[in-house]
């Protein structure tokens, strides 16, 4: 049976790859497994069929061989762990790499979030102006440490790994802050791993499905 996916039959972001299918579609390109998607409403996810395999009614899950399996970055590392060419073999450089990944959305992910929630949700209160501020500048400290430890290296560890996969997605949401421009090793860091072909490929399949959706 072929890995199958799930992904938003109508992402809010149009294509742009933000939703976290991509890391997903990534992960599988990079080491060349195909994969099937099943394209989901909003209403879909929220009922009991997928429920059953993302217990919070959202996207990605991933299904292979009577194995299901929910959170993006879980997926990514179960994809790593089955197929060569995601972390490295050294075993200490494979548990740096991994400590990466939980790194990417566990320390850098939830500040770029906050700020999408201040910005989105939370725009009209009354304090807004005066958090907003205070959020971006958290982010700014996350990307300073992440700069120190990147040094003048390519990737997070001597090769591109997922580690690097699931940090680059988690930096792309910044894209278009204004942040992002203030780090040129970061953009630098998110050109390298965006020219990848395997990425290519993930961003091309997942703007076919706005495309697609736009003509049909
Ligand atoms: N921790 C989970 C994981 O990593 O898999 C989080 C999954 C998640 O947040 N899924 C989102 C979802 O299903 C889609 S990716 N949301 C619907 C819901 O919660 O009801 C988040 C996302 C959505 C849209 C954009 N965008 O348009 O730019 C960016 C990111």
């Amino acid at each position: 049976m072929p890995v199958t996916i799930t992904a938003f039959a109508d992402s809010p972001d149009e294509g742009q790859g933000m939703a976290r299918d991509m890391r997903v579609r990534w992960a599988l390109e990079e080491v060349g497994q195909p994969y099937e998607v099943e394209l989901l409403s909003f209403s879909q996810m929220k009922k009991a069929p997928h429920l059953a395999r993302q217990p919070f009614g959202q996207i990605p899950s991933y299904e292979e061989d009577g194995l299901v399996l929910f959170e993006s970055a879980a997926i990514v590392l179960h994809i790593a762990q089955r197929h060569r060419g995601l972390l490295p073999d050294e075993q200490n450089a494979r548990a740096r790499a991994i400590a990466w990944m939980f790194a990417a959305v566990g320390t850098v992910e939830p500040p770029i979030v906050d700020l999408e929630v201040a910005e989105l949700v939370e725009r009209d209160e009354s304090w807004s102006d005066a958090r907003l501020p205070l959020v971006k500048d958290r982010i700014r400290g996350r990307l300073d440490q992440l700069v120190a430890s990147l040094g003048d290296r390519d990737w997070l560890e001597h090769a591109f790994s997922a580690a690097d996969l699931v940090m680059v997605h988690v930096l792309r949401r910044l894209e278009g802050s204004g942040i992002l421009e203030e780090y040129s090793t970061l953009c630098r860091y998110i050109d390298r791993a965006k020219a990848r072909p395997a990425h290519q490929r993930a961003f091309a399949a997942q703007l076919a499905v706005f495309n697609n959706r736009q003509q049909g």
